[in-house]
Formats: structure tokens, sequence, C-alpha cells
């Protein structure tokens, strides 16, 4: 994580949006037409008891804008937060492709990211167990580039025409509206286990990929395949990557539980505060590339979505890094109104086949016409490009733009012919000559059919704490079923990536796999029903394992942000907390005081400490890592106050570094911590290096077994 002052003076982009920002420091009250006001709290009335007048112009103003402040959220990633930033190129690829901004290492691309949960509403907590949007777009110097990925390298569905379906069957049913950003119910589970190409994505969901500890600690994927074209005009396919420089982390899903009470604005805070605090996220950009001629040789196929190219297969080569240096001035101009589009792309850059992408290219233009009400959607500040854009088209809803001039239509000779259309030389865009030779067809290729081999691969990679939270997710979602035939159904379709795991969500359901796919619901349930069908008769197994898919393999290097809760009351050793809390603010780390009440404590050597959270307010799962010093008086007053029992408690339950020192050893004889003093993130009387290595493990998962009966 880089830490530096935000540069907002070299990027285009926010010098652009400069332009349209308002100032209200230092000026006076005006009315939309400039008109000063001097009474903005009652209506104009006949007599001082009287009934409003339909005069009052400065009434309907005032409401009438109000009455229509909102637009109808995002249908899919309705919740969201944003951020600014720029790319930097570590190396030319001009091999693969003849993009600026990836031939040009001097550049420093503007770009602003929104990442978002899909499922819930925009006021949905961020802790939903959920796949995450990543999308970034690109203010190039050739036009504006949009990478729309997520948090997870493949998709739930194949075509675009099943979308519609996957999201009706994931958010609130439509009778009851029941529940908000969950797919843990029975609509959901019956598309799944009718529709096992969702299953590769599905078992990722179960994943603690899920539910991050932070979006700047989570990967991003383009998902597609796309192609990268040079300036010969040759193609390479790619797959793009986003590689968090903190790792890639996750909380457990008792935590996910209790943040959504607890502060339901989790992401959202840790991303602003970050930034706030210069502690500026970083990303990798990695590309996966694939030979025109490689296009067949693996078993499975390109241009599906439902499956990932193994890194151990084609590694990621690292080609830049995004920095995020720079929180919106305003939420609903910039994180709401800005508007993704796969089909923005740039010379340099092209599409593939995927049948899913090719939807993509439809749906949102469209969406963005319902959503932001106009085509002239470009034009909104967070929307414009840094690069001036000349055409015919004219007119709409909130045209902000002037064009001069009288004619609107091309060719023409009344304006010199122009706009002009670009040559090649001065970097037009022109779509890849793919060779098409084939008939018209409403089909799904063969090569498509392999549902179960890559969940499989995922499955098998995984260390086993993390297959123990992937069978503890299934039990979960599929116990908030209420129909035993659904909750069946997906015993056999897991069964079919691993027969163990269904053998376990089993147990925890108190039912039996079924030895058939009919078995659990003997009725005609459509053309995708037999799964049999989409399974090669034996899985493939191309690959045992591939390190890159479990967490157990990321980065653990770095305690930078994290939240360390200090808990202490009056006559705490300021000695202790000075010894620990410098050493771990040293390296990064945030500390957070933790009293029995607000206000100011006072140390043993009489110092005031300012208290960041009295106990009443916080909960431990908000914190990365605990910490109690010394100090008599002080550790009797939280012995006292049964919450910080609970608190440490549930810290350890949670897995995560817990030190005290001198008397503060005697608070942690009083929880669960008494039974784990071997536990190597449990630091007693250390030294402060040694609980700083314990924090950025980020979680000792060697303790989860035992941690798991801690009654909290
Ligand atoms: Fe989206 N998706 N999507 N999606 N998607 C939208 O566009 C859609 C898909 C993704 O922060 C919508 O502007 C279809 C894959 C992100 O503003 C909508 C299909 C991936 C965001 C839409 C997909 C995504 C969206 C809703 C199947 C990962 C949020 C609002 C063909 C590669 C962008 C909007 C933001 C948003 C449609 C599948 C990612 C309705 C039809 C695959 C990150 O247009």
């Amino acid at each position: 994580m880089a830490k530096k002052k935000p540069e907002t003076t070299n990027s285009k982009k926010i010098d652009d949006l400069k332009r349209f920002e308002v100032e209200t420091k230092d000026t006076v009250m005006t009315t939309n037409q400039g008109l000063k006001v001097n009474d903005t709290n009652n209506s104009l009335k006949s007599g001082e008891r009287g009934s409003t007048l339909l005069e009052d112009f400065l009434l309907r103003e005032k409401i009438t804008h109000f009455d229509h402040e909102r637009i109808p959220e995002r249908i899919v990633h309705a919740r969201g937060s944003g951020a600014h930033g720029y790319f930097e190129l570590y190396d030319s690829i001009e091999n693969y492709s003849k993009a600026g901004i990836f031939t040009d290492t001097a550049r420093k691309t503007p770009v602003f990211v929104r990442f978002s949960t899909v499922a819930g509403s925009k006021g949905s907590t961020d802790l939903a167990r959920d796949v995450r949007g990543f999308a970034v777009k690109f203010y190039t110097e050739e036009g504006t580039w949009d990478l729309v990925g997520n948090n997870m390298p493949i998709f739930f569905i194949q075509d675009a025409m099943k979308f519609p379906d996957l999201v009706h069957a994931v958010k609130p049913e439509p009778n009851k509206e029941i529940p908000q950003a969950a797919s843990a119910h029975d609509t959901f589970y019956d598309f799944i286990s009718h529709t096992t190409e969702t299953l590769h994505n599905q078992i990722w969901v179960m994943s603690d990929r899920a539910i991050p500890r932070s979006f700047r600690m989570m990967e991003g994927f383009g998902i597609h395949t796309f192609r990268l074209i040079n300036e010969a005009g040759e193609s390479h396919f790619v797959k793009f990557h986003w590689k968090p420089k903190l790792g890639v982390h996750s909380v457990t899903w008792d935590e996910a539980v209790k943040i959504s009470g607890a502060d339901s604005d989790f992401h959202r805070r840790d991303l602003w505060d970050a930034i706030d605090a210069g502690h500026f996220p970083e990303w990798e950009l990695g590309i996966q590339v694939v030979a025109q001629e490689d296009e067949h040789k693996f078993d499975f196929d390109l241009l599906d979505p439902t499956k990932l190219i193994p890194e151990e297969m084609v590694p990621v080569q690292i080609i830049g890094k995004m920095t995020l240096n720079k929180n919106p001035e305003n939420f609903f101009a910039e994180t709401e109104q800005v508007a993704f589009l796969p089909g923005h792309i740039i010379p340099g850059i092209d599409f593939t086949n995927d049948p899913l992408l090719q939807g993509r290219l439809f749906s949102y233009r469209d969406t963005q016409l319902s959503r932001l009400g106009s085509p002239n959607f470009h034009q909104i500040p967070i929307n414009r490009p840094i690069v001036p854009t000349h055409n015919n088209q004219r007119d709409g809803h909130m045209q902000m733009d002037v064009p001069k001039g009288q004619t609107a239509y091309f060719p023409n000779s009344l304006s010199g012919g122009c706009p002009h259309l670009a040559k090649m030389s001065e970097g037009a865009f022109t779509s890849y000559e793919e060779r098409i030779d084939a008939k018209k067809i409403r089909t799904r290729s063969e090569s498509f059919s392999d549902h179960f081999s890559q969940p499989a691969l995922f499955y098998r990679s995984l260390a086993d704490w993390e297959k123990q939270h992937v069978t503890d997710a299934y039990i979960f979602e599929l116990g908030k079923c209420t129909h035993q035939h659904i909750q069946e159904r997906m015993l056999y379709v897991i069964a079919q990536i691993d027969e163990d795991l269904s053998q376990k969500v089993a147990k925890g359901l108190g039912l039996k796999v079924p030895k058939s796919i009919d078995e659990p619901l003997n009725q005609a349930i459509g053309a995708d029903a037999d799964v049999s069908k989409f399974q090669p008769p034996k899985k493939k197994v191309y690959l045992e394992k591939d390190p890159a898919l479990s967490q157990a393999n990321t980065k653990f290097n770095s305690i930078v942000t994290r939240q360390v809760a200090v808990l202490i009351g009056d006559g705490f050793s300021m000695k202790d907390f000075k010894n620990m809390t410098d050493a771990l603010k040293k390296e990064g780390a945030m500390i957070k005081v933790v009293a029995p009440h607000g206000g100011t404590v006072k140390s043993d050597n009489g110092q005031e400490q300012k208290v960041d959270a009295a106990i009443a307010t916080t909960e431990s799962v908000l914190y990365d890592a605990v910490y109690v010093p010394g100090g008599k008086e002080s550790v009797a007053a939280l012995k006292d106050t049964a919450k910080f029992i609970k608190f440490i408690n549930e810290a350890l339950k949670h897995c995560k570094a817990i030190a005290a020192d001198h008397e503060g050893v005697e608070l942690l004889e009083a929880t669960y911590v008494s039974e784990f003093k071997d536990d190597p993130a449990v630091c007693l009387n250390s030294d402060p290096s040694t609980f700083a290595k314990a924090i950025a493990q980020h979680r000792n998962w060697k303790r989860m077994a035992r941690a798991e009966k801690i009654p909290v």
C-alpha cells in the first residue's frame, strides 16, 4: 500500500471534474435561478395559522426537487462504493497490444473504480455472502475503457439469455420480497440445482471469497476471454486479473453476520477511511495470454465464462499497478451516476464471441437509459471521457453540450465534411477481422458441457479450513431452504463435484444424498433437469490442484491498516500502551482505543488518552486484533464489564491475534484465552514484533476447530 498525499493535480479526470464542482463555502443561499433567499424554513401562508398559498414558488422549487431526488437503483450491483486513482504500466506489452495504456510506461491513466455486492438493494449490508463487483473505468488518451469485472474469475451462466432467470432466482422472492441480499432461499437453489453450469461460481460463493475482509483485500477478474490486438493486427486471447498488494483475506461467516448488525457499511467505511488516512490501496494488473493457435488446446472452451484458466497452466504476467488515492467529493454525482459499459473499449483490445460477453454488450447501454434517464448519460461529469468527443448525435433529455453548426449528418459539405472519419494512422478503432463460417443456430456448444470438473478443481485446491468453510456455508444456505426436494437435488449435484463434501452437507441437513437425480423430485422439471447430460463420462482432472485458488497461498506480509482494538480503563499502564502501539503504528496498523466509557481515560502516570469507542458502541468483529496493556485498576474495570469478556472471547473464536502485558494477562485468564496459551497468535508478555507477525497472518486458522467450541 502506498502512503503519500493524494495527487489530485496531475490527473486529467480530477481536473476535469473540478470544472463541475460547486463550492458552498462563503456563499449566500439562492434558488436555482440565482434569486437570493432569506427564509427556507417557512412556507408562504394566508395568515400566521392559515393555509399555504399556491403562489409559493420557493416551497414548490424546494419540494419538487426533493420529490425527484431518487433514480432507479441498479438492477444488480445496487450497493457499491467508489474511488478515484490511476493506473501505471511497468513494461510495454506492444507484442500483444497497441493500446496506449499497454505500451506507454510514462502514462498515468486516471481511473474510477466501483466495488459492489450483487443481489442486495442500495441500502443492504456490505457483508452479504455474495459476489463482489470490481468495475474499473480507465480514462485513456484514446477514449474510455471499462473493465467491468467481479472478484471471482468465473460467472454463473454461459449465455446472456439466462441472466434474467439467474437474477430473478437470487433476488428476494417476488411474492413476499424476502430475503434481502441473501442467496439462502428456495428460489435460488431451485434454479441452481436445475442449472448445473452455475455450480462453479456457486462453490466460489460458498467459499471465503464471498465474505471479504475488505474491498482492498480481494482480487478482481475480467472473467471473459478478451483479445489483445497489436500494431500488426494480430490477436492474442487474454484474461485480466487484479492482484491486491495486501493479499486476499476474508472474515468468517459468524463475523459477517455480526458485522452486518454492528456496521452494515463496514466495507464502504474501510475503503473511505484507508484512502482518507493516506493508505492508498493498490492492485497489480496481470494478464494470462493465450496464442491464437492455442485456442483449442484446453480441456474447456476459452469462450465459456464458467471456466477459468488455471494459473498453473497459463501463468499470470504482472504488467502494471492501480492505486486508489482519492475519495469521491459527492457519492451520488460520482459513485451512483458512474455508468460502466463492457462495450467501452479502445484500440488494442477487442471482444471474443463469449455469449455472455456478447449479451452484456447490449445490456449495459440499455440499462443506463432507464437508470440515468437519457442517452446523454455520457455527459454526466464522472462519465465524460478526458478526450474531446465529436459526432452527429443530437438532443435528448438533459443535453448539456451546445453543439454548434448547421449540420448534424455525415457525409456533408456544409461543415467541410466534419467531423471527418478518423484514419487508422490517427488511431481509429477497427474490429478484429475474425473469420466466421457458420450456420445461424440457437444452441449451446458441446464444448461448454462440462459443469463439474472445475468446481471439483476449486474444492480440491482449498486448504482444510477453507473446505470446512465451504461445507458450513452449504449447510447454512441449504438449511434456509424450506423444500426438501430442493435440498436433496442440491445434495445430488454437489455429490457430482465431491462425494465427501455432499455427505458432510447432508449430515448437517439431516438428510441423505439421493442416488439419482429423479429421486428427490419425480416430476417434469424442464429441459435442463438431467444432470448427467452436462457431465463428461468421467470428471476431467487436468490438474490436481491450482495453488492460486486457495487463500492459504496469498500474501501475509503486512499489518498496514489492520485495526487493533486496545482495551483500557482508567489506570492503564502507559508504558505498556506506548511500547506496543508505537511499534504497531510504525508498521501501519490503526490503533483504536476501546474503554468502559467515552471521552478520555487516565493512565497510571496521569496522562489523558482519547477513547475511540466506548464498549457499549462497538463490537469485537470490527477489529483485526486485540491488545490489553497492564494496569491494575484498568484491568479491574474491564473485568467488571461483561462485554469486554465477550469481546475477547469472540476475537479468539474468530482466530484473531490477541496480546496482553502484565496485569492485562489477568483479564485474559477470565476468558477462554486461558485454554489457548500455546497458540502462536496469543502473545502474552511478548515482544511487539511477535504480535505484529501474528496480525500479518490475518488469522490463525489452525485454532479454528478448537475455537469453534467457544460459546459466543
Ligand atoms: Fe453485469 N450488469 N451483467 N456482470 N455487472 C450490471 O449494469 C448484466 C456480468 C457487473 O459498479 C448492470 O450499470 C448481464 C458479468 C458489475 O456500476 C446490468 C449479464 C460480470 C456491475 C448488468 C451480466 C458482471 C454490473 C446493472 C449477463 C463480471 C456493476 C447496472 C450477460 C464480468 C457496475 C448497470 C457498476 C452491472 C447486466 C453479467 C459485472 C443490468 C445482462 C459476467 C461489476 O446492465
